[in-house]
């Protein structure tokens, strides 16, 4: 699929694939549909905004850029920017948390014969605070290979307060220095102020957050709106331009957004929509109203696809 740095047609890509995280979930009646809904903007710039050099064609050539989803429940929206780029087949998403699907519900990153490897996954990520340890090592490697590979990882806030998080943080500005300096590495906070089952701020405070990475040694920056696809971007080229030191971006989002129930509701952190919910929710992503749904579908094959297969669910 190639780069695009048209903002209407980004915008469009992110609410297709708002719609098939809404139908995978549906389908596989149980994950994470609020964090992913929170990330897909940023995932969608990052893949298809010109900002990771990837080849779908060549998933693990040495000198890509590295992306890594430490916030692994959140890997719908991953699994349908993956497809949608080209790693698999789309029609695959709908086996995710499937018996016998590499589609597994976290990213499970297993090389062959054990399992079947999920192009374009770069590591075993769910268990919250290591993937930023994987991507300091992605990024210290590609450092002393001399390979100008980038690596980014995205972290939840409710993630922010585990420690081996802040293990990376404290070691990724100061390894290996001055030979060797990080600044091909940077991490965004999906700050959507929601972990598991309640808000972040009555769980454990982490405000300022910002203050509390750049005091690590990051260079850091705040995406005042983290759905706005121009503002991701130019914080993404922020982050490219920085020299001297890692890079964090604290994107402010919505958990559950593009859905009216789901939005800032700790309820849809980790819990599958049922099909009518499904419906109802694709409706709002695509932004109709209820009395004009007939004569969308009736225009637009490929979602009335979905929506069938998804009533077919509801009569089971
Ligand atoms: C080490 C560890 N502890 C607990 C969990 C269980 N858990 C899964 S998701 C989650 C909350 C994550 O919140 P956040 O990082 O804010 O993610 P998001 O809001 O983006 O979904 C927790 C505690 C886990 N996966 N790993
Ligand atoms: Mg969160």
């Amino acid at each position: 699929m190639p780069v695009s740095t048209d903002l209407a047609h980004l915008e469009a890509l992110a609410r297709e694939l708002r719609v098939k995280i809404i139908e995978m979930l549906v389908h596989a009646k149980s994950g994470h549909p609020g964090g992913s809904l929170s990330a897909i903007d940023m995932l969608v710039a990052l893949y298809f905004g010109g900002i990771l050099r990837h080849d779908p064609a060549q998933p693990y050539w040495q000198d890509r850029d590295r992306f890594v989803l430490s916030k692994g429940h959140c890997v719908p929206a991953l699994y349908a920017v993956l497809a949608k780029a080209g790693y698999f087949p789309e029609s695959e998403l709908l086996t995710l948390r499937k018996l016998g699907s590499r589609l597994q519900g976290h990213p499970y990153f297993h090389q062959p014969p054990d399992a079947e490897i999920v192009p374009g996954l770069e590591g075993s990520t769910g268990s919250l605070g290591q993937g930023l340890s994987i991507a300091v090592g992605f990024a210290l490697g590609a450092k002393l290979a001399s390979r100008d590979s980038r690596v980014y990882c995205m972290v939840g806030d409710g993630e922010c307060q585990t420690g081996q998080l802040w293990e990376a943080a404290m070691v990724a500005p100061k390894i290996r220095r001055p030979h060797y300096v990080l600044d091909n590495l940077t991490v965004l906070v999906d700050r959507n102020r929601i972990q598991n089952d309640d808000f972040v701020e009555n769980t454990l405070p982490l405000d300022p957050l910002l203050d509390k990475w750049a005091s690590f040694g990051w260079a850091a920056r705040e995406i005042k709106d983290g759905h706005d696809i121009g503002q991701i971007l130019e914080g993404l080229d922020w982050a490219r331009s920085v020299t001297g030191q890692p890079a964090v971006l604290v994107a402010h989002t919505i958990k559950g957004k593009g859905v009216s129930f789901m939005e800032n509701n700790p309820k849809w952190h980790g819990v599958a929509p049922a099909p009518a919910e499904g419906l109802q929710a694709i409706r709002e992503i695509l932004g109709v109203a209820d009395a004009k749904w007939a004569d969308y579908l009736g225009a637009h094959p490929e979602i009335a696809a979905i929506v069938n297969r998804i009533a077919a669910l509801e009569k089971k």
